[in-house]
């Protein structure tokens, strides 16, 4: 069935080990995934919601203590610790293999192994890579065949060629405290046991096309990142491409399907989505930076997702769409959440399954890490280059972090080692997409704390050398906060389709268009350059958030410092510099 001689040894080899009753191979056909949805239906892992509200949708839920990504229990596992670094766990391969091989042994008696071949990126692009993931989940399968390009496809361009990343995943008991999500960057493997929750099994995804990617980007000379990709078009139908990297849960998705207001609209401005979680890049023949987004669908978080922050997510939900932990709405058999709509169901099960009355009970219905699983085709507002094997070229490269003080709205950095040196301080209040606790400031450089598979100081060195080899052609670098709040704790920026604003500056600080304010932490925007126009939003208001207070930033450095003093003889001289640089700056 399968001729790859690697591929078959590997599934001998899971085989021997699993046990499963019977092996299917994911042949990527209609056919066989409706097959595999109705076994789900049957035995209560989906449920099928209302065919003509929501067409060809489901809903799954999540086990209870299994809802969010488990970073304290996520693992690279290198020969050597260092190579992990400081911001990983880390475990010896050899032991990693041995505990995790003896957690997973036999787990598939009973069950069916499924074989997913999948493509990260377009199957026919040289930017790709291909994974096996070998799964006893049926969830996992139509998500990963929602998330990735799937089926023999895959194989045929594989050929006989040993260049894949193996998966496995193992759902055992969902045992909490033997889940263990292990990277083996070394041979191209993952092993995710204990746990059903997407970011933990949908292995393509955070720990492939992030975890993984970036270590083979170290080595091969290219970036994996935690980035939106999208393009704005402006009136001449010219379109320019920006990546950004937000940590989980502070509106990638939204960003990257932003509508932009009436005056906007009106001007010919449109956005077009590429991708909302990874971008992958490399530097082209004519020495650009180049974005493909890996997935091929959005797992994205559907609370607060509503016809006013992202109009487009809602439509691509509409059809063909995995929901996770939201709530069963009973009368009319479809799906809401907190901040759909005012309107919360009367008759409902929430997301641990219990009978719920949005009118009447206080805990939410929906847990806030639930998700919506939905094909990219469905987006209203998707690149026609979504599909382009090349990518697209990016002319700014933005980091983003949720903070209430500090941060202004938008600064751009001095050059390229000035903004390695500012998504390297990136520090953001945590949010729900992982478990722990909610709201508390941690670091999170270029949004990839928990994604970087290798030792972050490396990590910050391949990013100052990818800079060395752009020269001219780099991108330029700025950092965003839509999250300043006043005295009452109210976000001042509105935020949402109203970010395309600051987007214009940023393209326009690329074209050298408008000039700007310097401070000890890279230029501001002059606030007459920021187009307010239709906004209800003074002056005043809007130079309070860009804003560099001294006193706070002094502060930050101390912060900076101890973090920065984790990775030792591992952090690159030139941010150490940089460091010393802004010392002086706020002196
Ligand atoms: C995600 C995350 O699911 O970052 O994208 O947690
Ligand atoms: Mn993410």
């Amino acid at each position: 069935m399968i001729s790859n001689t690697s591929v078959n040894k590997f599934l001998e080899e899971m085989s021997a080990l699993l046990n499963p009753d019977e092996i299917i191979l994911i042949d990527g056909t209609e056919n066989q995934l409706q097959e595999l949805r109705e076994i789900a239906c049957k035995s209560g892992e989906l449920i099928k919601l209302n065919e003509e509200k929501l067409p060809n949708c489901y809903l799954h839920r999540t086990a209870i203590n299994d809802v969010a990504r488990v970073e304290d229990r996520t693992f690279i596992c290198t020969t050597k610790k260092d190579a992990a670094g400081p911001t990983n766990n880390w475990m010896d391969p050899a032991d990693a293999y041995k505990m995790l091989y003896n957690i997973a042994k036999n787990s598939y008696k009973g069950k069916t192994m499924y074989v997913i071949p999948f493509s990260m990126g377009h199957i026919n692009s040289s930017l790709s890579k291909i994974g096996i993931e070998i799964t006893d989940s049926i969830y996992v399968v139509l998500n990963m065949a929602i998330m990735t390009r799937v089926g023999t496809a895959v194989l045929d361009k594989l050929g006989n060629s040993n260049n894949w990343v193996r998966g496995i995943h193992a759902s055992c008991s969902i045992d909490e405290n033997n889940r263990y999500i292990c990277h083996f960057p070394e041979d191209n493997t993952i092993i995710s046991v204990n746990s059903a929750y997407g970011g933990n099994v949908l292995l393509g995804k955070k720990c492939f096309a992030l975890r993984i990617a970036s270590y083979q980007g170290n080595w091969e000379g290219w970036l994996a990142e935690h980035m939106l990709i999208l393009g704005i078009e402006n009136k001449l139908g010219e379109v320019k491409y920006i990546a950004a990297a937000f940590p989980s849960a502070c509106g990638k998705t939204n960003l990257a399907m932003l509508i932009p207001p009436e005056e906007y609209k009106k001007n010919g401005y449109k956005v077009w989505c590429v991708g909302d979680d990874i971008a992958w890049m490399r530097i082209g023949e004519d020495s650009r930076l180049w974005a493909i987004n890996p997935e091929n669908g959005f797992f994205g978080v559907a609370p607060g997702t509503n016809k006013t922050s992202n109009p487009n997510a809602l439509a691509t939900t509409s059809s063909d769409t995995i929901f996770t932990n939201v709530v069963l709405n009973l009368d009319d058999n479809t799906v809401w959440w907190e901040g759909l709509d005012e309107n919360p169901p009367e008759n409902a099960i929430d997301w641990m399954g219990k009978r719920w009355n949005g009118k009447v009970d206080k805990t939410p219905g929906a847990h806030p890490n639930s998700r919506f699983t939905s094909p990219a085709k469905n987006c209203p507002c998707l690149s026609r280059e979504f599909e382009n094997e090349n990518g697209v070229p990016i002319s700014a490269i933005v980091f983003g972090g949720r903070r209430a003080q500090t941060t202004p709205l938008v600064y751009e950095s001095r050059d390229w080692n000035n903004g390695v040196f500012v998504g390297s301080i990136m520090a953001s209040e945590t949010t729900a997409a992982a478990s722990g606790k909610i709201g508390k400031l941690r670091h999170d450089p270029m949004a990839m704390l928990p994604f970087c598979g290798y030792n972050m100081g490396d990590y910050f060195k391949h990013w100052l050398d990818m800079g060395g080899k752009l020269g001219e052609n780099a991108p330029k670098i700025f950092n965003v906060n839509w999250f300043r709040t006043d005295e009452s704790g109210k976000f001042i920026w509105p935020g949402f389709g109203d970010n395309i604003r600051v987007l214009e500056w940023i393209l326009n600080r690329c074209e050298n268009k408008v000039s700007a304010k310097e401070t000890p932490i890279g230029f501001v925007p002059y606030s007459k350059d920021i187009n307010l126009s239709g906004l209800d939003l003074s002056e005043n208001k809007l130079n309070e958030i860009l804003e560099v207070d001294k006193s706070i930033w002094q502060n930050e450095i101390n912060d900076i410092e101890s973090f920065y003093e984790k990775f030792g003889d591992n952090l690159p001289n030139e941010l150490k510099s940089e460091l010393q640089k802004l010392k002086n700056k706020l002196k």
